[in-house]
């Protein structure tokens, strides 16, 4: 069983997609085992995106994850991590395999609607940074 940090960006919210999104995980048969609608700081902003520090999208990209409500979850499932990763889609989403979240609603890199851990260690930091363990509810 993992767990993996899910985030819908300001752009899946601001258009209404936070309903499609669960509703996919949840069909898929993952957990959710936390949730909450919040507007990040921009210091929980770069914290969260600090491996990207210093490259030339890095501004644009705590800009956009700062633009309003984000909705931060902890889902859970076997294979969570690496089979949320496969819903997602590629980053880009022109590269994104059809049926996937990117390749279904977004068009462009910048806002790309789902932020999801890209591994076990990146899940432990994310989880960690958005949630409380007592938030979690298994
Ligand atoms: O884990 P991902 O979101 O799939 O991708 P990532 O961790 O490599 O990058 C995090 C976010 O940063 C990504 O969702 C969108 C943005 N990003 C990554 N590479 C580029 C980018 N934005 C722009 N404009 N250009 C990029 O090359």
């Amino acid at each position: 069983m993992e767990r993996t940090y899910i985030m819908v960006k300001p752009d899946g919210v601001r258009r209404g997609l936070t309903g499609e999104i669960i509703n996919r995980i949840e069909r898929k048969g993952f957990k959710i085992v936390a949730m909450k609608k919040m507007v990040i700081s921009r210091e929980t902003a770069e914290t969260h995106y600090g491996e990207h520090k210093g490259k030339p999208f890095f501004d644009g990209l705590v800009n956009f994850i700062t633009s309003g409500p984000v909705v931060a979850m902890v889902v859970e499932g076997p294979q969570a991590i690496s089979e949320m990763r496969r819903l997602m889609g590629a980053t880009r989403p022109w590269e994104a395999a059809p049926g996937t979240i990117r390749a279904d609603f977004a068009t462009t890199v910048d806002e790309n609607i789902i932020h999801g851990s890209d591994g076990p260690e990146s899940a432990a930091r994310e989880i960690g940074i958005f949630f409380k363990p007592e938030e979690i509810i298994g």
